[in-house]
């Protein structure tokens, strides 16, 4: 399947604590991904970075929608529309939409787009669950949230530009988790989403595992996100996120698991949209994250050894 690529950049940190992930889009273009997804047989086009709300230039008095205990809602609100719009105006035009983080926040965006004329599934490769809801989050931090904020869960109920009503609980594959807040684990427990964690993919193996998740996230939909968040890997791979967590998926794994999704879309033309996240090359070390970043999303559009 070779494919149209639209690169669009959402240098985005409000979603999180650490600064550094916004400068994740240049890390990544960087790293040589636009070469990198041309020879894997594509065309990529770059529409370069969304404009994002300087920290430095906020209006500390402007007035805050409030959430819980949700931070720069206002921030979020504002990045998430434009990610949204660029997303949705890239599938009219009949490209693909490949978002780059960024922090996980910008997923709400990518979602909410691509689901405006699509029933959209999605498999989310992460450490994390990002299930919070402004109410249960520890943080604070919306990066944690997103898909609690596409589902219209607690208060996202009430946001237009978060709650994406064609993304459905049951077709949401997560694929590696390994750490969940408490009040969160119930979330994940009492949802209609799949969750296979790092125990799933020792006890069965990568490859099961993202066959079954391909599953839910195609099955009865239109076309699947895919959502890549570098702290899936585990931080020997990938040190240069800003929350790690030990015990990750290793580069092969991670390798195989793209690969597949590419097979299973030159078969099927499965995919219609993917964003690559949370990427700090402030904590990274000679760019490795965001030149891992790249090439695991060559191999997600077709790149092969052979
Ligand atoms: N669950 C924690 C919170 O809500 C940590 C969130 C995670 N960070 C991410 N998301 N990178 O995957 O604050
Ligand atoms: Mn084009
Ligand atoms: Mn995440
Ligand atoms: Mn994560």
């Amino acid at each position: 399947m070779s494919r149209d690529i639209h690169l669009i950049g959402a240098p985005m940190d409000y979603g999180a604590d650490r600064r550094g992930v916004d400068m994740g889009t240049s890390a990544i273009r960087y790293a040589g991904l636009a070469a990198a997804l041309e020879d894997a047989g594509n065309t990529c086009i770059d529409l370069g970075d969304l404009p994002i709300p300087r920290a430095e230039e906020r209006d500390p008095d402007a007035e805050q929608p409030s959430a819980g205990n949700a931070k720069f809602l206002r921030e979020v609100k504002d990045v998430s529309t434009q990610v949204a719009d660029s997303v949705d105006a890239t599938l009219e035009d009949g490209a693909f939409p490949l978002i780059l983080g960024g922090d996980h926040s910008i997923a709400i965006g990518s979602m909410a787009g691509s689901a405006r004329n699509a029933d959209l599934g999605a498999i989310w490769f992460d450490a994390h669950a990002d299930l919070n809801t402004p109410e249960t989050s520890p943080s604070g931090n919306v990066h944690g949230m997103p898909l609690a904020a596409v589902l219209g869960r607690g208060e996202f109920a009430d946001y237009e530009w978060a709650y994406a009503p064609r993304v459905r609980e049951e077709s949401i594959a997560y694929v590696g988790l390994r750490s969940i807040d408490d009040q969160e684990r119930e979330l994940v427990r009492e949802s209609e989403m799949t969750a296979f964690t790092m125990s799933d993919i020792d006890e069965r193996d990568i490859t099961a595992v993202v066959e079954d998740a391909l599953e839910v996230a195609t099955a009865g939909t239109d076309g699947i996100h895919v959502s890549l968040d570098l702290d899936w890997l585990d931080p020997k791979e990938a040190p240069g996120v800003g929350t790690p967590v030990r015990g990750g998926v290793t580069y092969r794994e991670a390798h195989s698991a793209l690969e597949l999704v590419s097979q299973r879309d030159a078969a099927d033309d499965i995919l219609r949209s993917m964003d690559v996240v949370e990427v700090n090359p402030i904590l990274d070390e000679q760019n490795e994250t965001a030149k891992l970043a790249a090439e695991l999303t060559a191999s997600a559009f077709g790149k092969r050894i052979l």
